[in-house]
């Protein structure tokens, strides 16, 4: 066989080939066995060598077409397999901009957190500070400083969870309040909110670990009206205006007199029902004049100074306020109940 005909054979070769190829490995095949170091077209310049040189020129010259030729058609093909690719790619990260958006979850805030925020706004805004203590104490400022004598039945082992012979775990946040008048001078006007602690079981209405929130007022002159009035506006402001507050004597060692609050029930508004056992009203916190050796034991001459003390349960009230009927619902975290406070 003479050159040009093998030149011809090539050129049949690759178009046969060529028209089987629509991937780019396909291609680059090609590219290998038509134009690589050893590829067809190399091996016919090869032949160059062996040809007569008059023919030379015109050989010369159909080699490089033919070289020329299988390049460009490659390039083309590569470039239209390229721009396909690229449409489909598009095609596929097509984004419907007008689809409604994927839903981000949301926590919600805890009915105690909620509870306990509004009661700090709203005796913040009757000019309270917000004062924190340790959660472990000693028997001095739990039970001492209030006047709880040593065999108050409150001390019992069956009542308090005593850590060691020292210390112990606070059973009411009244040991922030005797730190707080024992550090600073009248005037004092402050709440203590916190966890505290009893030797109680689990059960509906009863837990080892719940929250309370105190109140102390300590100033010149300071009277019984001004209890009532700070108290009513709490109860209005967290239960709503429409229920009334009753104060009924009551007796706390650490004030005189004492006080137990009750507001009309949140049920039957003063009717009688099951909430309230048929009385229509619900307690919902304790009060009083501070002791005056309270005052004084903690530095404070009740000859100059009088002051009211406050204390609730939050718990309590978070129950009351959104009709939670058990308080173990307050500790399990289960998402079907904490959503509902959105
Ligand atoms: C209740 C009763 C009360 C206080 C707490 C208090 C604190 C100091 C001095 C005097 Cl430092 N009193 N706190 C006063 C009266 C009642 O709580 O039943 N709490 C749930």
């Amino acid at each position: 066989m003479n050159i040009e005909e093998t030149i011809n054979e090539v050129k049949e070769e690759f178009q046969e080939m060529f028209a089987e190829a629509h991937d780019s490995e396909s291609l680059e095949k090609l590219r290998i066995r038509f134009l690589g170091k050893n590829g067809r077209v190399k091996k016919l310049y090869g032949k160059m060598g062996s040809i007569p040189d008059e023919s030379k020129p015109v050989l010369g010259k159909e080699l490089n077409k033919l070289k020329q030729q299988i390049t460009r058609q490659l390039e083309v093909r590569q470039e239209k397999i390229e721009e396909e690719k690229k449409k489909q790619q598009l095609e596929e990260e097509r984004i419907d901009v007008t689809l409604p958006g994927t839903r981000i979850k949301t926590g919600s805030q805890h009915p105690l957190s909620l509870v306990t925020e509004e009661l700090e706004d709203i005796f913040i805004s009757m000019g309270f500070k917000i004062a924190e203590g340790p959660e472990v104490e000693d028997e001095y400022y739990n039970f001492k400083a209030l006047n709880i004598p040593e065999d108050h039945p409150a001390r019992d082992l069956q009542d308090t969870l005593y850590l060691d012979d020292l210390y112990l775990l606070r059973t009411h946040t009244s040991p922030v309040q005797v730190r707080t008048m024992e550090k600073t001078k009248p005037p004092i006007k402050i709440i203590a909110p916190g966890r505290v602690y009893r030797a109680d079981e689990l059960d509906a209405s009863h837990s080892p670990v719940f929250h309370q929130l105190e109140g102390l007022v300590v100033d010149d002159k300071i009277t019984f009206g001004d209890l009532k009035g700070t108290i009513s506006i709490m109860v209005e402001q967290i239960f709503g205006e429409e229920h009334s507050v009753r104060f009924r004597p009551s007796y706390f060692p650490f004030t005189e007199p004492s006080a137990e609050v009750d507001v009309s029930c949140i049920v039957c508004e003063g009717k009688g029902c099951s909430l309230c056992s048929r009385t229509g009203w619900l307690e919902i916190m304790g009060s009083g004049m501070v002791h005056p050796k309270v005052l004084s034991m903690s530095d404070i001459d009740p000859r100059s100074y009088s002051g009211f003390a406050f204390g609730m349960g939050i718990d309590r009230i978070a129950l009351l306020k959104y009709g939670i009927d058990d308080i173990r619902l307050l500790q399990e975290n289960d998402r079907r109940f904490l959503q509902q406070f959105k």
